[in-house]
């Protein structure tokens, strides 16, 4: 079992100068996540300034020089306030928000040297932000880019100085929930919520809680059956009512402080409520009745679709599913039911709208969930910051109560698949950790920009230097949209391996059971999910159903996840569909290929061990670009029989 691992962003190295009021940490509460607060900073103070601090207990702010964390009425629990002068005072309503503020006071003291004077205020802008991870029991991690599980190992649960260094890193961005297994709960995994785990179980929580992180456990709505020897999991069951509430009172004796439990049902073969002829929230409902006795949430996927489809039905529609299962439902679910939606309709791609139901529930508790293990975004082999993308889909207007709300206006928690595993650099990728780091500063702040979340995690992780800034800076930014040009066109998704889903096969998803189809054909390509077509756009607010039904008013990135367009159709930056796909293909491989030589410049500007894991995968990655360039132009221009019009290579 490997545990060696980096710091990524809390290395604390040695700044120029010291700043002298790291030397004395005063504090005013004993709560656990306050001191972990002053000696976090005690720790900085060493790595940063050779500084070994003292740490005081004192009432309150007095005059002396030094680090003052205030544990005062009148403030939220984890917003926080730094007034940085002579005395830097941090203050909050509870510890949590003092651990926030000092690892505030720290990233920006790496970021911008010691600072004089400054005040800074912070409020996190939704109250439950999580990690959730799909490990499995036998150590191995579904959907895993970069090692095996650090949680689990052949049935055990693993507990050593990674465990702490993992909350410590989380903690640091924010993260305050965090879900250790996979959704998809089987083998050893069931019995998580049993005497097997609760010792162990008991111990991540202690680790968890001093930095502020509440433990969840995803569970399997069939637990009656496959734990408790029921003949059924109906929720409407008495029997299985009260076989819940039992073993809900048996998990808060062991764990008192367990956030809640996360459930998949009726979604990729889980068991669920509809075996049983039962609505989705009375199948949430029965599990959150037995949790809610002990403030326990239960987060509900709505990840719900049939995976068993016909390829010839161009009626129905994967798309629509969540929306046609939840939006009628707004209301029933009971108050400690948090909905975990994903950010599109259909499953993690590159592109995808904003999930309708983000408007449809304004009386729900609703959780976005995105991922950053980058399963559909190149699997932590290539490059692709995904923070631009996470903004845009908080920034997404979904017209629900008023003109003004956007997803981050009417969610109550985020979420995102975890991109980690017990790879020494945690995220397989190097530059991936930014997705971790930027995911975690986004979810406790959704107005900072993709910008400066990159800047502050180059700064904190690969140093100041200006050409090493620029050009990683550079690289993040534009790699979303890179791999986007390379990758499926105009929204339409899917043309992946099936399974792996790393590389592209065009068809490879065409004529299956999971409901993922472009429709390509001699004449054009697309899904028509207009009022004619599958009635997908219908289920958006009148304002969002015509700007995606209209063609004229379609965005362009989007527009073959709505429409089915010949490929001689303009688009609206003023060329067809087809030279489009031929246009974008050649760039993004090129841009992957200039990735590779601007990362070279850097040999011996960065540590030698980042530059060589971030080369290995900078030429697997234009390995990888070069065969989507190619294959997708080989595939449409076969299809179409059209000339790329600037006469580049493609093989027919
Ligand atoms: C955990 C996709 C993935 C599955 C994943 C599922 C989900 O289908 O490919 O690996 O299962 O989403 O989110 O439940």
């Amino acid at each position: 079992m490997q545990v060696e691992f980096t710091e990524l962003w809390l290395e604390y190295r040695k700044q120029v100068k010291a700043d002298k009021r790291y030397e004395s940490i005063y504090i005013n509460t004993d709560e656990r996540t306050a001191l972990t607060a002053a000696s976090e900073l005690a720790r900085a103070a060493r790595g940063m300034y050779g500084i070994h601090s003292t740490i005081e207990m004192s009432e309150e702010a007095g005059s002396a020089r030094g680090i003052y964390l205030i544990k005062c009425g009148g403030m939220s629990d984890e917003g926080y306030s730094i007034e940085c002068g002579e005395r830097i005072i941090i203050s909050s309503g509870s510890g949590r928000g003092l651990l926030y503020g000092a690892f505030a006071l720290i990233r920006r003291a790496v970021c911008r040297g010691a600072e004089e004077r400054y005040t800074e205020k912070c409020e996190p802008s939704q109250p439950l932000r999580m990690l959730n991870h799909w490990d499995n029991a036998d150590g191995s991690i579904e959907r895993g880019y970069s090692g095996e599980s650090f949680f689990f190992c052949h049935g055990r649960m693993v507990i050593n100085a990674r465990t702490r260094a993992y909350a410590r890193l989380i903690s640091s961005v924010g993260i305050n929930a965090v879900v250790i297994n996979n959704v998809n709960v089987k083998d050893d995994a069931v019995e998580l919520i049993s005497g097997r785990y609760y010792e162990r179980l008991s111990e991540l929580e202690e680790i968890f809680s001093a930095y502020g992180i509440k433990l969840y456990i995803s569970i399997s709505f069939a637990a009656p059956m496959e734990l408790g020897g029921l003949d059924s999991a109906d929720p409407c069951d008495e029997r299985v009512r009260s076989w819940w509430r039992e073993k809900a009172e048996e998990i808060y004796s062991y764990l008192p402080g367990l956030g809640g439990v996360l459930i998949k049902a009726d979604s990729e073969e889980r068991p669920g409520p509809f075996t049983y002829g039962r609505t989705q929230a009375e199948g949430a409902n029965a599990v959150a009745q037995a949790f809610g006795q002990y403030g326990g949430d239960v987060i509900w996927r709505c990840f719900v679709y049939n995976c068993r489809r016909d390829w010839r039905d161009r009626k129905t529609d994967r798309a629509r599913e969540s929306y046609d299962h939840f939006s009628g439902l707004d209301g029933a679910f009971d108050d400690n039911v948090i909905l975990q939606i994903k950010n599109g309709p259909m499953d993690f791609q590159v592109r995808e709208p904003v999930s309708p139901l983000f408007g449809a529930m304004p009386k729900t508790r609703q959780m976005l969930e995105l991922q950053i293990a980058q399963e559909y975004t190149g699997q932590q082999i290539d490059l692709c910051y995904l923070i631009p993308w996470f903004r845009e889909i908080l920034g997404f207007k979904t017209y629900c109560c008023g003109e003004n709300d956007r997803v981050a206006d009417v969610i109550c928690a985020i979420a995102a698949v975890s991109n980690t595993g017990n790879d020494e650099n945690w995220t397989g990728h190097e530059l991936a950790a930014a997705n971790l780091y930027g995911f975690g500063r986004l979810s406790f702040d959704n107005s900072l920009t993709a910008e400066t979340i990159a800047m502050e995690w180059i700064l904190q992780t690969l140093g100041s230097e200006t050409e090493v800034v620029d050009t990683v800076m550079n690289m993040l930014l534009s790699s979303w949209q890179t791999y986007e040009k390379y990758t499926a066109p105009l929204g339409v998704g899917w043309m992946v391996t099936p399974e792996t889903h790393y590389g592209p096969d065009v068809e490879g998803y065409e004529y299956s059971r999971w409901g993922t189809y472009h429709y390509a054909d001699r004449n054009g390509v697309g899904v028509d999910r207009t009022r004619n077509g599958t009635g997908f756009v219908t289920q958006y607010r009148q304002r969002n159903a015509e700007l995606y039904g209209n063609i004229e008013t379609c965005p362009d990135e989007l527009v073959l996840f709505f429409h089915h367009l010949p490929y001689t159709h303009v688009l609206k930056r003023g060329k067809t569909i087809i030279q489009h796909i031929y246009d974008t293909h050649f760039e993004g491989a090129a841009e992957a290929e200039a990735f590779l030589e601007q990362w070279k410049r850097l040999h011996g500007k960065v540590e030698e061990r980042v530059y060589g894991n971030v080369l290995e995968r900078l030429i697997k990655q234009t390995e990888n670009a070069r065969e989507w360039r190619d294959r997708i132009n080989t595939y449409f221009y076969r299809s179409s029989g059209a000339e790329d019009e600037k006469g580049r290579i493609i093989y027919k």
